[in-house]
Parts: C-alpha cells; structure tokens; sequence
C-alpha cells in the first residue's frame, strides 16, 4: 500500500470516511475516531504524544461536515461545529483498520512470534561487554530474549554488581521482597528453597506475585565443581504438546486457581499470598504466563475435596511432559555467564550439590518487568534503524 492519497470522499451518511491510495487500494476510517484522534493543538499535546480532547467533548455521533484532500500527502475534515482537523497519508495508512494493516501494526508493537525450542535449543551467546556498550548487540539481545525466551550473556566480571549494571542498561531492574538483586547461595535458615543445596525442580520464579517478574537474570559468580547444573524447558512448547495429547490435564491446569504463599523476611518483612492458573491463557487460548513453583503453592488449597485428586493428575502429566528429555535443555553455567530468560514462558531448575562450611557455588540474580524490556528494545530498534 502507498502512502500518496488520491481521493477522500465520506461514507455512510458521513459516519466514515473513505481513502484512496495511489495504488487503488483503499481505507475506511469511523468519523468518530477520526475526530476523537484529531491531531490539532488544542486536541493533542505533541510534547507528551498524549490525547488533550476529554471524552466528554467527544460527540460519539459525530459525522464528517466536509472532507478534501489538502495534499496528495494529507486529508483535511471539517466538523459540524466548524472545528477542523487534518491528517498526515502516512499517519493514516499506519492506522489503517484492515485485518492485514492491524495485525502488522501489532507485530511491530509487540513481537508476538515465538520460536520454540527442546532439547535441541541452540543457546543464543552474545558478550556481556557488547550488549552494555553496543546497541545492535543489545537490540539483538532483547528480540533473541522475546523470540526464543533465552540468551546467555558471556565474559562477565565475577563479582557482584554486574546485573545492576545490566538493570541500568535496560532502564530499572524489579525490586521484590529477596530485594533489588539477590544473592543464590546456601544459607543457614534458609528464608526460601532457592538458598539451600537442594535440587530445584522445574519452576518459574515467584508466581506468588500477582504479577510475577516477566525476565530473570541469573549470574554466575561462583560454580561448585560437582552438581549444580542448570535445566531450562519452553513452558509454551510444553503446553501446546499438554494441550493436545492430554486435554483434560490441559483443561484443568490453565481453569485451576492454586494458592501461593510466601511468608518471611528479606529486604523487609513479608506475608504474600495469590491465586494464579499454572497455565494462563489469553482470550484466544494461547498460553501466555506459567506460573508454577512448587515450593510456594500452598498447602491451603481452594477446591473442592473431589477436585484435589484430578488437579494432581494433571500436574503430574504436565510435570512429566516438563521433564521429558525431548524437551529440557540441560547446561552449567560458567564463572562470568549470565542466563536472561523469559520468565513467564522458560522454567528453569537445578541439579542439587554437595553442602559444606563453605560457599561452593554463589549466583546473583535479579527480575525486570516485560514493559520496560520491550520498552527499551523498541527504542533500541528505532535507534538501530534510524526510525522515528
Ligand atoms: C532460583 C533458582 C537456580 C540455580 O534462585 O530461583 O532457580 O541454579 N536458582 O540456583
Ligand atoms: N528467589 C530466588 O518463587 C520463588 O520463590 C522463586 C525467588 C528467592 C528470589 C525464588
Ligand atoms: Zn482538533
Ligand atoms: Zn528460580
């Protein structure tokens, strides 16, 4: 579709007006929105990119007094109440309301493609010093993170204080209740399973939040010469394959809500409790969020006696789908690595190893939230291409 206009004319009583590119393709737009996006000073504030008309102003039955092309490059309308209103070709032909034009638009907003991985996962490795300092790499590094759901970041300082560097280059970093980064190491009086020896089965961190952190960084600063490994498995690869080989087990876990708690003291006190379905799923049924660790769901469990039973099976054909080898990818993260992941999609979990007086093994880690990732990828994006 071209971006030159070749004719406007109303539509419908003046309830839409209809464009005609150069190319003879054609878009309709509702005078309604059209009015309410009007573009002029007193309707918009350029300098917040924000919408200054109230909708109290807004006649929702507003049809179009005149329209004209002022240009081949933009349409002027003119109101019932004289107020007049122009509109760039290219600002339109962006916002175009076609099945095609929107479901472009909303792939460039929020990169909804997936590709999913098993056993056979290919593990994306870029430099820690090339994302801080270069933005190609930091831009490639945030669309592997949103396609694949994992990207090993290699050749970091091994000491603490990198992931808050890492946290300044993505904007902010999540604080939670384990603080602003955390410390995986084991510890006497263990405030959460994490900070012990043992082996951690297949979770995604902290769906006892009600909106659990969408990326975790975890950097290795020591690693323990026995044990200690890490697994990681495409939560939404697996529930695709749950969804149809075992639809019942599907159909539970993702209608099922199962209380989290977690109880304690670390950055400051806390009493945290939510319900979340293992298995969230937007409108159309796709699997959105995991939320499963079970070391934080709660012995209180809000179902009927005669549910219980069924909800177990169900876990179980899900937990054994998690831990079959054609899907988890097993690795040891090394002094220096860095493993980002999406932590709504890729559970993770690790090998338990050998308890001392001493500390064999120490991770850092920290959470960021998915709006300012993707935030900070679509400025990088316009950056690496000289958009906008
Ligand atoms: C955690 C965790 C993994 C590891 O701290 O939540 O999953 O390898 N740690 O210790
Ligand atoms: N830690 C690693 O859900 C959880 O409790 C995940 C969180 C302690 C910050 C572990
Ligand atoms: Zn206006
Ligand atoms: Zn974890």
């Amino acid at each position: 579709m071209s971006s030159e206009l070749q004719k406007v004319e109303p539509l419908d009583a003046g309830h839409f007006v209809r464009v005609e590119w150069e190319d003879g393709s054609e878009s309709h737009y509702p005078s309604v929105w059209l009015r309410d996006n009007c573009q002029c000073p007193l309707c918009f504030l350029p300098s917040a990119r924000a919408r200054r008309l109230l909708f109290e102003d807004l006649d929702v039955n507003v049809v179009v007094k005149d329209v004209a092309l002022a240009d081949r490059k933009k349409i002027s309308v003119v109101w019932p109440d004289e107020h007049a209103s122009e509109y760039e070709a290219e600002w339109l032909k962006k916002r175009c309301f076609s099945e095609e034009a929107r479901a472009e638009i909303q792939a460039d907003l929020f990169l909804p493609e997936h590709q999913y991985w098993g056993s056979d996962l290919q593990l994306p490795q870029i430099p820690f010093e090339e994302v801080m300092y270069n933005d190609e790499s930091a831009y490639e590094w945030l669309c592997t993170l949103k396609k694949l759901g994992i990207v090993l970041l290699t050749g970091a300082a091994t000491s603490q204080g990198e992931l808050i560097k890492l946290g300044h280059r993505i904007g902010f970093l999540r604080l939670t209740f384990y603080g602003p980064t955390w410390q995986v190491q084991d510890k006497a009086d263990a405030n959460n399973v994490a900070y012990t020896t043992g082996k951690l089965c297949f979770h995604t961190d902290y769906p006892v939040l009600q909106h659990p952190p969408g990326v975790q960084f975890l950097h290795c600063i020591k690693q323990t010469a026995a044990g200690g490994e890490s697994k990681v498995v495409d939560g939404f690869h697996v529930s695709n394959k749950l969804k149809k080989h075992h639809p019942e087990a599907f159909q539970i876990l993702s209608s099922t809500a199962v209380d989290y708690t977690d109880v304690g003291v670390d950055y400051c006190g806390f009493a945290v409790h939510c319900k979340q379905r293992i298995i969230d799923l937007d409108s159309r049924g796709q699997a959105v969020r995991i939320n499963y660790n079970n070391a934080t769901r709660d012995s209180v469990f809000d179902i009927p006696a005669e549910k219980v039973r069924p909800f177990y099976a169900a876990l179980k054909e899900f937990n054994d789908l998690l831990n079959s080898e054609e899907h988890k990818f097993t690795f040891k993260l090394k002094p220096g690595d860095i493993v980002t992941f999406d932590n709504w999609r890729v559970l993770h979990g690790r090998q338990s190893y050998p308890s001392g007086s001493e500390v064999t093994r120490h991770l850092e880690g920290a959470y960021a939230d998915w709006d300012v990732v993707m935030s900070t990828l679509r400025l990088l994006r316009n950056r690496v291409l000289n958009r906008e």
